[in-house]
């Protein structure tokens, strides 16, 4: 039988990759606005709904490609060269075969992480679109932003939306093998937005979102309500940004996040990424909205708090949150 994802990248590679040309390339992270969380087909990587989403600026990735000189693989991450049978550098090469497909050409990856560790965010989606675009520039590829966008995603779905800064929608597409779901940048510039990151656990999660989100699709009776709800709450976040209307998209992002996280609670046994820190912080938050501070949050795999709110409540955030970072998405963006 043949490989699906396999043709896919015959389909698009040249049959003959030429000698690679060392090639850098920075992608930043994102924080969904409204949430993919389960696939309609895992082979594929692909997403049951929609997701939309806004990178984190000069949070991110920088992933260098080149000829390994020594006629080896070799994989260093921030500074270190890792063991091939390290996790990271396993799921890396696994990539880079992907675009390699038989042909021996062995490679220097070298990757930079300019995400604080203590930030506890995952790197998979800036990581694996900052790499995708370094090997397509290394090998001299001929593809548009969105062929990238798809290729990212066999990464990690995540890695989609992670091409581009700014607002970015990724549409979960309708063709089976998956060539339509991609992601595209939304034009809108918003300078007053901003993201802050409230640290809460900083340690490796206990599972992760792709068997996460096997077992909640697999086991949450409430999962059957979630693709239609998130596929609505995307369309209402993008015009929300289109409209410039912060009170929509602020509620609907942080309810998007509540029904995921909730719909995860309800799987058989339980998924909660969410610590008793985090229902804290969400406390002193509703608490500050409550007395007139316009601020929201969402949360992803993990226990962290990510909140959104514009810059003229930046002062309130920093003293609500002392711990807190404040990403401004569109500073230096043009
Ligand atoms: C998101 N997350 O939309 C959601 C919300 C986490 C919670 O995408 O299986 O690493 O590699 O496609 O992209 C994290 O999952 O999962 C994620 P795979 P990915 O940002």
């Amino acid at each position: 039988m043949t490989d699906p994802v396999r043709s896919i990248f015959d389909r698009l590679l040249p049959s003959r990759l030429p000698e690679p040309r060392t090639f850098k390339a920075y992608a930043p992270s994102n924080i969904a606005l409204s949430k993919y969380w389960g696939k309609r087909d895992d082979t594929l990587n692909l997403p049951l709904n929609s997701s939309v989403s806004i990178s984190l600026a000069d949070w991110g990735t920088t992933t260098r490609v080149s000829a390994a000189s020594d006629g080896a693989d070799g994989v260093w991450l921030n500074g270190e060269r890792l063991a091939g049978q390290s996790s990271f550098a396993r799921k890396v090469l696994e990539f880079a075969d992907l675009f390699r497909r038989d042909q021996p050409v062995p490679l220097r990856i070298v990757t930079e992480n300019t995400i604080p560790t203590a930030a506890g965010l995952a790197s998979s989606a800036s990581g694996f679109a900052a790499l995708t675009r370094a090997l397509a520039g290394a090998f001299a590829l001929d593809l548009t932003d969105a062929r990238l966008s798809m290729l990212a995603r066999f990464g990690s779905g995540s890695a989609s939306r992670s091409l581009w800064h700014g607002f970015v929608r990724w549409d979960r597409g309708n063709a089976a093998d998956g060539t339509d779901s991609f992601a595209t940048p939304l034009a809108h510039v918003w300078e007053d937005f901003r993201i802050a990151i409230v640290p809460v656990d900083t340690g490796p999660k206990d599972s992760s979102s792709r068997d996460g989100m096997k077992h909640t699709l697999a086991t949450s009776p409430l999962f059957e309500a979630w693709p239609k709800r998130a596929e609505a709450d995307c369309a209402l976040v993008v015009s929300a940004i289109e409209d410039r209307d912060f009170t929509a998209l602020g509620e609907t992002a942080e309810a998007n996040a509540l029904a995921m996280h909730a719909t995860m609670l309800a799987a058989r046994p339980a998924l909660s990424y969410l610590k008793p820190a985090t229902w804290d912080v969400l406390d002193t938050l509703w608490s500050a909205r409550r007395a007139g501070l316009e601020a929201y949050a969402t949360m992803d795999a993990g226990a962290n708090v990510k909140l959104m709110f514009l810059a003229q409540s930046a002062g309130q955030v920093a003293a609500l949150f002392p711990q807190a970072s404040i990403i401004e998405p569109f500073a230096g963006q043009d």
